[in-house]
């Protein structure tokens, strides 16, 4: 295959509420859509970057940057026979992962249209329908907290999980503990809030029988997180921490984690996404899907990649109205079932693009011919 046109389009896109974490408040999206054209076929994608350097080091400025001046120059007009060679032809360039998922993304869709085959089957996936929980913010008070978990465990989510940050912790889980009970799939994610100092309070949440605390500690730490294990009964997942295999294996081999959080963004694309979920197999770590609150293009990508057998525990993939109003892709990713999402079985990603709504949303454009 041959990559002969590649075209992004920034996006601005309203989020139905907005979405607080321990490192700050998201209101809106800001996206870029990625497309790849190649024998008649386009493949698309969607980079999940903040508009701001607060998640990770990466932004939507930086993405559009890196593509433009080196990972588009990188692959336009090549010869390629499979998207897997699409990560070893970006591995000259450090880092920047989020920038180099965004185009190698765009790759697999393409390989998966013009091949005929659903993306989720080109990857390996087996699953037809994948279940689901949902990620819920800081909210103004518990009551509001509780609140939302109720809506949410209504429409059948089969985890719940909610962010946390010093003064927002013990509180909140156990008023989700005393009011649903033990049985609600429950888990904690603190994007790096806390350090070794937290100790005591970090043990205390072990009372609360959570599936896993996810990124208790820096966003560039194993080290401490190996010994935090040690001291805690309920399993660490990482997130933040993980970037490719190799930190996987680290992770895994000095005791720093017993889940993994994958997010196709941050890892560098899918096939990367790939070899860490066959590890954490061959490894007996479960995997789940991360999310980044995409739009529909990249929640179609997550559903693709979910479909994997080492997903055993319900990933952040929730449907677009979870997030927005309206989504950029046809239809809108619904769950088929009361906290299940069916897995497409029709070419590619298996969803269209939404042009009518996308071109309003526009505030960017460039397109790049061999
Ligand atoms: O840490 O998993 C995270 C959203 C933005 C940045 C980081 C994270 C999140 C979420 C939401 O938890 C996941 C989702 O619903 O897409
Ligand atoms: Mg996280």
């Amino acid at each position: 295959m041959e990559i002969s046109e590649i075209k992004l389009q920034r996006l601005k896109m309203p989020l139905n509420a907005p979405f607080e974490t321990s490192f700050g408040k998201i209101i809106e999206k800001d996206i870029i859509l990625v497309r790849a054209y190649g024998k008649g076929k386009v493949g698309v994608s969607e980079s999940v970057a903040m508009p701001f350097p607060i998640y990770n080091e990466e932004t939507t400025g930086t993405v559009w940057y890196m593509l433009s001046e080196f990972l588009i120059p990188a692959l336009l007009g090549k010869e390629i026979q499979h998207p897997d060679q699409v990560s070893e032809m970006f591995s000259f360039i450090r880092r920047n992962q989020m920038a180099k998922a965004a185009l190698e993304m765009a790759v697999w869709d393409l390989y998966s249209r013009q091949t005929d085959q659903p993306l989720a089957a080109a990857l390996g996936g087996k699953r037809k329908e994948i279940e689901v929980g949902v990620s819920i913010g800081i909210e103004p008070t518990v009551v509001e907290l509780v609140n939302k978990v109720d809506e949410f465990l209504r429409e059948g989510y089969r985890k719940i999980k909610v962010k946390i940050k010093p003064g927002w912790d013990v509180e909140p889980l156990r008023a989700i503990r005393n009011t649903f009970g033990d049985a609600v799939p429950l888990m904690a994610d603190a994007n790096s809030a806390y350090t070794l100092d937290d100790l005591e309070l970090l043990k205390k949440l072990d009372q609360f029988n959570l599936i896993m605390i996810e990124q208790p500690l820096a966003h560039d730490d194993i080290i401490d997180h190996a010994s935090l294990q040690t001291e805690l009964q309920t399993p660490i997942c990482l997130d933040e921490s993980i970037h490719s295999v190799e930190d996987t294996r680290k992770a895994i081999e000095i005791g720093a984690c017993k889940i993994i959080n994958i997010k196709v963004g941050r890892v560098g694309g899918l096939t990367e996404s790939k070899r860490i979920h066959d590890f954490c197999e061959r490894h007996g770590i479960p995997v789940w899907c991360g999310g980044m609150l995409e739009a529909g293009v990249g929640r179609a990508h997550n559903i693709a990649l979910a479909s994997l057998n080492n997903f055993s525990i319900p990933g952040d993939t929730s449907a677009s109205s979870r997030y927005f109003n309206e989504d950029i892709i046809l239809p809108e990713v619904t769950l088929s079932k009361p906290g299940v999402i069916t897995v497409p079985d029709t070419a590619g990603l298996g969803f269209e693009l939404n042009e009518p709504f996308i071109s309003n949303l526009v505030t960017a454009e460039k397109v790049f011919k061999k």
